[in-house]
């Protein structure tokens, strides 16, 4: 067993005075128990915490953390901005430096807009849709999480799944009316909902790769499939790529999977783990975001030089080295999955590891999972005892059955060996 006076101590304190001791619900260990960890320092693919212990991580931050933790372009970066002021609230010349490489990667974003974080790229991007199209009503999937703003908290994953509160309190009926719900990898289900409403949907909402309710593959088509039927009905597609942007290729999903959605919403790995994010799409959807159009949206952090700073030098350098970054990842993920693949099969276990590049989940359950409802069927009590047998011998994986694990380019075969050492171990004591 680790040590965990220190956050112990520190949670009970911390509980006082923020809701539930965190600041954001996913990193509370609700659903796994036990007390979180109060991490004091991170570097590369570990984390540290105020007990002393040494984790090897693949919370990363939630994605974010690509290149590992502190990597020394980003810190550099931040530290030379700091020098020259934390935040203006006027343009800056790196805002237009970070949009010009964000737009390289990314041309479904001819025009895009900086904002603080996922969230508010989400909460942006829908009214812009609604604007654009002069329609109120949006189509989202079961258990995709895009953030807390009001109409998206609407059987959402993340947070929200794990604390059996996918439908928020607080969320005003008559704007959750508004909001439409379908499975994921269910085309009869996407095309039921728009016979119901042919002309009334501004824009169908989707994590390309679900991450938020543990890592739910695309099954093959269904993001053409999504691309043809909005097309046809003039709704607008929005593909969150908070989580996937960058990590699963340079152009994320959209590169991935060759599919171009009308609006994209990039988060916190555009800011190398600093707080930001971007909603973009093309000049005639974007005209409509103000001071060019009627759409308004605003913020004074909104390309703070700190977050923009990281980010140029988080994106300068996946793109420079993207032959032999995203090659790595995948033989990292590769290398995971089939290690765990192995152990499973030689034990007869019901454990389903779904992947996808350099993410993945390990779900307690012999089936892919496709969408929400298969993801619920996994056994969460056989996942909190693994989560911990996990912990306890150093690897610090997402606290929760609905939540993905990431992989940076810092994991080296060192590392994924003993997670490898360390998930043989944690079966073995179930
Ligand atoms: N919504 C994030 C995971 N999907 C968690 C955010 C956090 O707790 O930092």
């Amino acid at each position: 067993m680790k040590k965990t006076k220190l956050s112990e101590r520190y949670h009970q304190k911390a509980k006082q005075i923020i809701p539930g001791g965190v600041n954001s619900p996913a990193r509370a260990f609700l659903s796994v128990g036990g007390v979180p960890r109060y991490i004091k320092s991170a570097k590369g693919p570990f984390i540290k915490d105020i007990d002393g212990n040494k984790y090897i991580d693949y919370v990363m931050s939630w994605g974010p953390m690509i290149l590992g933790h502190t990597h020394k372009n980003i810190r550099l970066a931040v530290q030379k901005a700091l020098k020259s002021g934390a935040s203006f609230g006027a343009p800056t010349v790196a805002e237009y430096e970070l949009a010009r490489l964000v737009k390289s990667i990314y041309p479904a974003m001819q025009k895009l807009r900086f904002v603080n974080s996922g969230t508010e790229a989400v909460m942006s991007a829908l009214r812009l849709a609604r604007g654009h199209t002069g329609r109120d009503m949006i189509l989202k999937f079961d258990g995709c999480y895009h953030g807390h703003c009001d109409s998206l908290l609407v059987a959402a994953g993340s947070g929200a799944q794990t604390l059996g509160v996918p439908n928020s309190k607080g969320v005003p009926a008559d704007l959750a009316r508004l909001t439409l719900t379908a499975r994921f990898n269910d085309e009869k289900d996407v095309e039921r909902i728009f016979k119901c409403h042919p002309d009334s949907i501004a824009a169908v909402i989707l994590e390309p790769v679900i991450g938020n309710m543990g890592l739910i593959k695309p099954r093959e088509g269904f993001l053409e499939f999504l691309r043809a039927i909005t097309r046809k009905h003039g709704t607008l597609l929005i593909f969150d790529e908070v989580m996937t942007g960058f990590r699963l290729a340079p152009g994320g999903a959209c590169e991935l999977y060759g599919v171009s959605p009308d609006i994209v919403t990039l988060g916190k790995i555009i800011g190398g783990g600093l707080p930001i994010g971007c909603y973009g799409g093309s000049l005639d959807i974007m005209k409509n975001v103000a001071p060019e159009g009627g759409v308004y949206q605003a913020g004074t952090l909104s390309g703070n030089p700190l977050a923009v700073a990281a980010g140029i030098a988080m994106l300068r350098t996946l793109i420079k080295n993207k032959d032999k970054i995203y090659p790595a990842l995948e033989e990292k993920g590769k290398f995971l999955e089939e290690s765990m693949n192995a152990i499973i099969k030689r034990r007869g276990e019901k454990i389903f590891v779904n992947r996808k590049g350099s993410m993945f989940t390990i779900f307690f359950t012999s089936e892919e999972p496709v969408c929400a409802d298969c993801a619920k069927k996994s056994d969460t009590a056989k996942f909190s005892k693994f989560f911990h047998e996990m912990l306890n011998r150093g690897v610090y994986m997402a606290p929760s059955q609905f939540e993905a694990n990431f992989i940076s380019y810092a994991h080296d075969r060192q590392c994924l060996d003993k997670t490898v050492k360390a998930f043989s171990e944690a079966l073995e004591a179930l």
